[in-house]
């Protein structure tokens, strides 16, 4: 493997291990605030993180890539509101866009294009989260401080069609 793009896996490696812990401590926030919706739907976050980590690990390894594991920072783990912390969402989930597009970038130049395909998957998978995190925002923005509403969110998360978002 190309030492450039096992270098940008690794990265990605980190990047997917980073938010799966983030999300783990937002999952950590809203449980502890009573949010029991907003926290299922983080710690479910949290684990979708790290199958995408796995699946990384996985297909360094079957290149013939070394694989470096992470150590990571502590994550943020204190919110001022459930706003704050979708905002939190959505830029965690466009920096991880980011950073898909930079491997994109380097398998098209490097003309990898084993590697190329296998990130098809991962840039859909950012498609799909941005786009749930930009419409749980938008929801929450339109509810703002009405308790009656918030509670309404927090009971509903885990019943939106994610593909509508
Ligand atoms: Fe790994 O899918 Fe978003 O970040």
């Amino acid at each position: 493997m190309n030492t450039a793009i096992e270098k940008l896996l690794n990265d990605q490696i980190r990047y997917e291990s980073k938010a799966s812990l983030q999300y783990l401590a937002m999952a950590v926030w809203a449980d502890q605030k009573g949010y029991n919706g907003v926290s299922e739907f983080f710690y479910l976050q949290s684990e979708e993180e790290r199958t995408h980590m796995t699946k990384l690990i996985k297909f360094v390894i079957e290149r013939n890539g070394n694989v470096e594991l992470p150590s990571l920072e502590q994550p943020k783990s204190d919110f001022n509101s459930l706003p704050e912390l979708f905002e939190h969402f959505l830029e965690s989930e466009v920096f991880v866009t980011e950073q898909i597009n930079k491997v994109i970038f380097e398998c098209l130049d490097k003309k990898d294009y084993n590697v190329h395909n296998f990130m098809q998957w991962y840039v859909t998978e950012q498609l799909e989260e941005e786009a749930t995190a930009r419409t749980l925002l938008d929801k929450l923005n339109i509810v703002g401080d009405d308790k009656s509403g918030l509670y309404l969110f927090d009971r509903d998360i885990n019943s939106f069609d994610q593909k509508d978002a």
